[in-house]
């Protein structure tokens, strides 16, 4: 008997046969009827089927598509959820006003907000470059949602923080704080923002002065109707990171002191801003530049449109096509004619635009930082709605040890962030020490290489917990996974950043690492009596130790050497910064468990792998055997 007689004659003997039983149907209908509403021996029949069975109905119809429907991760008010940002901000910045204000931004985000960046992601920018007429317009068109982030992001003092100062040393890690629960439910709007908080940070470094009081004021101002944005246009078609030799616009000295820029911006994020900062090398009067970083000179620039309504001096040549971050408009442009002012000293246009580098950077690093922490928050909500194999996810020990792990990274993370946004907050604050303001030159880099990574490691795990529905465009979540992706790019990639540490040491004469080992000690004072913590501890003093001991060695050897460890160097000083600082944190009188046992897990990996590699001799001379493997194309025998 097949399966499909074998199943009918159960029905019959049921004394349930109805029509649709005489005329078999086809065998996978049946599958379903079978799985639905046929009683095993055994098995009483759920409430449900014997419904369907008194109503007469089939469970999968045209008309019904089955019972079951998995319930969703709810965003709950991010500020509530997430335990070590309160903690931390009780232990350094226990204000009341702080805590309110945070905790009322975080209920509008869930509410609204992040509503609002789910449109920005579905309803991406678009470049109209004609109007009906055929006249060129090259306008970036953008969600009604998008603008209402503007508006928002001045309201909220998402910038304008930052530079009231109300808080002191500790205004940054309020401002960055708020951007951290802002930025997943932004649609990007941290991009444009991160900018505008670097072309603001670099105007005062040079000072408020004309042309650029009023730029000043509206970058950082809260009235929405005043509110500007900008751009940092510093990538072109040769390259991103070798901006020294890839800076092609030249810009032309007019008789009124100011300049015309031409040339070509490969990459311009937020593209939609109300000006720019952007690098340019200055003609003679022969038309001759000077090439490399001394030629290069820091330029300001408005983006305005003439009577015609066209863009002065700039083409939009077209919008990337991202892989993600296609919430936010980002351009290639042609410069042509673009009037400008000077900024900085002729030749000085890189040291100059480094302030908004290390802006962005920690920018950077907190959306690294947030992305993590959203992922988590999401998945840990799914956890306790999501069942299967007979139990809440929750209930699942190694769903649990995965998400765990998850989290002592963005614990890490967020101490690491956070602790550079103190360092940041000191300097601006005037209390910075000179060994302050080292910490914060080597740390800058070093969190923006590491966190971007972490990020794009963490969300991807984070996707995996939502089975296939991590994969679902529509869900949300595969454009967290997309986002996340950038963030090891923009702003300079891992191993220019690795780079950019070495150079750091070598200018500061290796004074950065004398403040680096300095502050690491410190940080575990406070954890010599608390014996829980002392696996950690002797992990992270054996890891200083080794540390010490690569730099002593490596000061020795060619650059080369240096130069093949930078990555893992940078990785080093990562891990052992961030677990001195989980140790740190898990000694504050009102730390939980959970950070000593953050700070132990964290403790547990490879802290300093430029030892343990450096040992294994890969900084020797192996780099042709590391193109040989790359490149191999031999088949030996
Ligand atoms: O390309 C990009 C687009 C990616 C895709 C975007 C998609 C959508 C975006 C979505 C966003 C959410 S992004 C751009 C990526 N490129 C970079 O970030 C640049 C990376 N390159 C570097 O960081 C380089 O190391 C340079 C450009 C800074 C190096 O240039 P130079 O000319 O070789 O620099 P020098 O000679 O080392 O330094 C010149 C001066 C020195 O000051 P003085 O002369 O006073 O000693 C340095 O100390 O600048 C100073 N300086 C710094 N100061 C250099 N770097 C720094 C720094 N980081 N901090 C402080």
């Amino acid at each position: 008997m097949s399966a499909c007689s074998a199943l009918l004659s159960r029905r019959v003997a049921g004394g349930s046969c109805r029509l649709w039983c005489i005329t078999p149907p086809p065998l996978r209908s049946l599958i379903h009827i079978r799985s639905a509403s046929v009683a095993e021996p055994g098995r009483r029949r759920s409430d449900e089927e014997q419904l369907w069975e008194a109503a007469g109905y089939l469970p999968f119809t045209r008309a019904r598509i089955g019972s079951f429907f998995q319930e969703n991760p709810v965003l709950k008010n991010p500020f509530l959820e997430d335990a070590l940002l309160r903690g931390y901000l009780k232990r350094h910045l226990p204000q009341e006003g702080i805590f309110s204000d945070l905790s009322a931004f975080g209920e509008h985000l869930a509410k609204e907000v992040d509503g609002w960046g789910r449109e920005c992601e579905v309803n991406p920018p678009r470049l109209v470059h004609f109007d009906p007429w055929g006249r060129r317009v090259d306008h970036i068109v953008t969600s009604p949602a998008w603008k209402r982030m503007k508006d928002l992001s001045a309201q909220e003092g998402l910038v304008a923080i930052g530079y009231e100062r109300s808080f002191g040393e500790w205004s940054r890690v309020y401002q960055m704080s708020k951007l951290y629960l802002f930025s997943p439910s932004s649609g990007l709007y941290t991009c444009p923002l991160a900018m505008t908080d670097g072309a603001a940070k670099v105007i005062q470094s040079i000072g408020v002065s004309q042309p650029v009081e009023e730029a000043y004021s509206r970058l950082t101002t809260r009235q929405p109707e005043r509110f500007w944005t900008s751009g940092q246009w510093m990538t072109e078609r040769q390259g991103g990171s070798d901006v020294a030799s890839g800076t092609e616009t030249v810009a032309v000295p007019q008789t009124d002191g100011s300049y015309k820029l031409h040339g070509f911006k490969w990459f311009t994020s937020a593209t939609d801003a109300d000006m720019t900062l952007t690098l340019a090398r200055v003609q003679d009067q022969t038309g001759a530049t000077i090439p490399g970083s001394k030629g290069l000179s820091l330029f300001y620039a408005e983006v305005s449109r003439d009577e015609d309504g066209r863009l002065r001096g700039i083409e939009v040549q077209r919008l990337k096509d991202k892989l993600g971050t296609r919430q936010m408009p980002t351009a290639e442009l042609l410069l042509d004619g673009l009037p400008a002012h000077r900024l900085s000293v002729e030749g000085r246009g890189v040291a100059s635009i480094a302030n908004m580098l290390t802006i962005t950077r920690i920018h950077n690093s907190i959306s690294a930082a947030a992305a993590m922490r959203r992922v988590l928050q999401l998945a840990r909500d799914y956890a306790s709605r999501r069942t299967a194999f007979g139990k809440l996810l929750k209930d699942h020990p190694l769903h649990m040890q995965t998400l765990a792990r998850m989290e002592v990274e963005s614990r890490g993370a967020f101490l690491l962030v956070m602790d550079v946004c103190r360092l940041l907050g000191r300097e601006e604050s005037g209390v910075a020490t000179e060994h302050d303001a080292h910490l914060l030159r080597l740390l800058t880099p070093v969190v923006k290489l590491y966190t971007g990574k972490q990020a794009v490691a963490v969300v991807s795990e984070g996707l995996e917990s939502f089975g296939g529905q991590g994969y679902i465009e529509d869900t949300g979540l595969p454009g967290i996974l997309r986002d996340a992706q950038v963030l090891s790019i923009w702003e300079g990639t891992t191993n220019v950043l690795s780079l950019d540490v070495l150079r750091c040491v070598a200018r500061s004469s290796g004074m950065v690492l004398h403040a680096y080992f300095d502050q690491a000690k410190s940080l575990l004072a406070g954890a010599s009596s608390v014996s829980a913590l002392a696996p950690a501890v002797k992990t992270v003093v054996d890891a200083l130790s080794e540390l010490e001991e690569f730099v002593q060695i490596a000061a020795t050897r060619a650059p080369s050497y240096l130069e093949l460890a930078a990555r893992d160097l940078a990785y080093s000083l990562a891990r052992i910064y961030t677990g001195a600082l989980l140790i740190d944190h898990a000694c504050w009188k009102g730390a939980s468990p959970s950070d000593t046992y953050a700070a132990l897990r964290w403790c547990e990996q490879d802290l300093c792998p430029v030892a343990q590699n450096q040992r294994k001799g890969h900084y020797d001379s192996n780099t042709s055997l590391d193109a040989a493997l790359i490149f191999d194309q031999s088949v030996q025998g």
